[in-house]
């Protein structure tokens, strides 16, 4: 990649000397350097093209890392590692041992805070500002958010206390009007409203004189700042709703006319109070495969440059496609069923739902809060609502999942995808902590499925279940069984033995979900060794089959949990507990899953290597689980 600019740029510092023709060019070489790396390692795209100037700017006007920038979510902080000395780094993006595709605190100065979920960048800003004055800091904040993550709740309670509080605090409002997907609701209508009306031109038109009359861009000027000022006062109509909430209301600013940015933040920076600047971009920006289907390159796997083409095809259908095509045949049958998604349509398959029920179809925003608690109601007035949020995300409505769901035993189904480790999205992403979030929820019933037939079952055995039910199932393909048509429901409660040897067993291997094709696996590699190992498909983590367990331990008194999940208050725990419970003293329990602390981002075969969850590194595990018996065999 023949980066000119960019290769001197070592810090923000060396921005500051650059004409604003050089700027342009370095956009351009930014954004070629993104499609370098992202067409060939996969990463977000869309979001960081849009981003470009944006970030030139905000880093040649300010001074960071004393001045602090707060990204929301951090997809779109590929510019701001480049210009923040990670240039080098950056072809390592989401590989393991490389750079996070988010934004960290271990890894750089200028990551003043660390984000994955959206919606958290006006809240921790706010605390960031307050720490500042506490300690009579002299510095800027500023707050980087997208317009769809300004859907979410916690957004609104910052800006809420952002606007009562009148400390200076600047808010950049990038807005793209997408979401992942077109962004829905009433505050999205409103700024799309402010961008597309007639008011913005003549909102634009002054900006463009204000700007023209500003003698030299980066001097702060107090006549520009007045004019600005002035100026400022032709947009309190546009941004009346933020004016209404304590802030100040500059723009909208074409997010892609670095002069115009330029000027701005050099005026903004003069100001006090909380302010917000409204920026206009365009996600995918210069590429025309994203600008062109900005939905699908926000997240893309290595694709071909020239084309856009996703280098891999998938073998068989995702646990997500499944679902989706699954549940749309049980909601032909059942006209009450509906399902809502937090912004997440194409991710959680939903898509494919809304286009089969437009009406009953739900996408609330970055809202799952919202999203359970609206569920909440709808299955307390007679519907029953299908939950898809990733694991990773349902995190953030565990009050309601108690409070208005559990409590009320109302019968919302939370289908979780995405459960388990994801890979390069790394410690953000991960679904490694909801069968402990909902497993000590009462009335819940928690299943995981081993399979894309048995996920099948389980949404039909949810859709009549009395309880809240969640369904953890993982990213990526299936296995490639075949589907049983109609699925049929499960027993609540009840796993079943896969593999039974006959005569003695040595271990029992039981296992949750995703884990239990491992465990088949290594349950054939021990037969090599002279192991008898049986595998149960537990199905059910709560309640748990303890009728089976009873069974198996009376056979064997050398049980391996396994579960792609934190140990600390896992599937595992429960299987000790039960054991307790049922007074089945003399059993060994040896437990597999993953450790107490986050892991890192790296390809999931990876990561399941390093983190004992391959079959070999099981069959290894479990081999010295069961070195008496070897040494009795042999
Ligand atoms: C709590 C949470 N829910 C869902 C997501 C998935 N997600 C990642 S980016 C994104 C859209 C963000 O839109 P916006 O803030 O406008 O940024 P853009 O990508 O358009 O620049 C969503 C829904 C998330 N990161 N966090």
């Amino acid at each position: 990649m023949g980066t000119c600019i960019l290769d001197n740029i070592q810090s923000p510092a060396d921005l500051k000397g650059l004409s604003l023709e050089e700027a342009r060019q370095l956009a351009a070489e930014i954004r070629a350097h993104i499609l370098g790396v992202v067409s060939g390692k996969g990463g977000h795209l869309g979001a960081s093209l849009g981003a470009v100037e944006l970030t030139i700017a905000l880093h040649r006007v300010f001074d960071a890392p004393k001045d602090r920038l707060v990204w929301d979510t951090g997809h779109q902080a590929y510019p701001h590692k480049l210009l923040t000395g990670r240039l080098k780094a950056f072809s390592t993006l989401r590989q393991h041992g490389g750079i996070s595709g988010f934004l960290s605190r271990g890894e750089s100065p200028y990551d003043t805070f660390g984000a994955g979920h959206a919606g958290t960048a006006i809240s921790a800003a706010l605390g960031i500002v307050e720490a500042r004055d506490h300690q009579q800091g002299k510095y800027h904040v500023i707050a980087i958010v997208g317009d769809g993550s300004l859907t979410a709740g916690m957004a609104y309670e910052a800006l809420n206390h952002a606007g009562g509080l009148k400390r200076n605090l600047i808010v950049v409002l990038n807005d793209n009007e997408m979401s992942i997907s077109k962004n829905v609701g009433a505050v999205s209508a409103y700024l799309n409203r402010m961008i597309t009306g007639p008011l913005y031109t003549k909102v634009k038109n002054e900006t463009e004189s204000m700007i023209r009359h500003i003698p030299r861009i980066g001097t702060p000027v107090l006549n520009a700042t007045k004019r600005a000022e002035g100026a400022m006062k032709g947009f309190l109509t546009a941004g009346a709703f933020f004016e209404e909430m304590g802030f100040r209301y500059i723009g909208p600013i074409d997010g892609h006319r670095l002069d115009h940015l330029l000027s701005t933040f050099e005026n903004v920076k003069n100001l006090n109070g909380p302010l917000l600047v409204h920026v206009i971009s365009r996600k995918g920006k210069g590429y025309a495969p994203a600008e062109a289907n900005p939905g699908a390159f926000h997240g893309v796997s290595a694709f071909e440059l020239s084309t856009g083409i996703a280098k891999k095809k998938s073998a068989n259908p995702t646990y997500t496609a499944i679902f989706a095509n699954c549940l749309i045949s049980l909601a032909t049958q059942n006209d009450r069923v509906v399902g809502i998604t937090a912004a997440m349509p194409e991710g959680t398959g939903l898509h494919q739902f809304a286009k089969a029920f437009p009406s009953r179809f739900y996408d609330v925003g970055i809202a799952e809060q919202h999203a359970v608690t609206m569920a909440a109601g709808m299955a307390a007035d007679g519907l029953r609502p299908v939950v898809a949020i990733y694991s990773t995300f349902l995190q953030r409505a565990y009050d309601q999942m108690i409070h208005d769901v559990a409590l009320q035993n109302l019968p919302v189904v939370f289908c979780l995808d995405r459960a388990g480790l994801v890979g390069e999205d790394g410690p953000t992403h991960h679904g490694v902590f909801d069968i402990a979030y909902c497993k000590a929820i009462p009335n819940f019933i928690v299943m995981a499925p081993k399979d894309e037939n048995e996920l099948c079952r389980m949404l039909a055995t949810a859709l009549t279940c009395h309880h809240p039910v969640a369904i953890r199932y993982p990213r990526g393909e299936g296995i490639g069984v075949s589907l049983d048509d109609p699925p049929t429901a499960l027993p609540i409660g009840k796993g079943e033995i896969v593999i039974e040897p006959s005569g003695a067993w040595d271990v029992v291997l039981f296992a949750i979900g995703s884990m239990v094709y491992p465990a088949q696996r290594v349950a054939i590699q021990l037969e090599r060794e002279g192991i008898s190992a049986a595998v149960v498909n537990a199905r059910f983590i709560k309640p748990l089959d303890r009728a089976l367990l009873n069974a198996v331990a009376s056979r064997c008194n050398k049980i391996v949990t396994l579960e792609e999940h934190v140990l600390c208050g896992g599937f595992g725990e429960s299987v000790i507990a039960a054991l307790q419970e049922e007074g089945l003293q003399g059993v060994e329990v040896r437990r597999i899953g993953l450790p107490d602390h986050f892991i890192e981002h790296g390809a999931p075969a990876i990561l399941r290597e390093m983190h004992g969850l391959t079959a070999e590194r099981i069959s290894t595990a479990v081999l010295e689980f069961c070195r008496e018996v070897l040494v009795l065999h042999r």
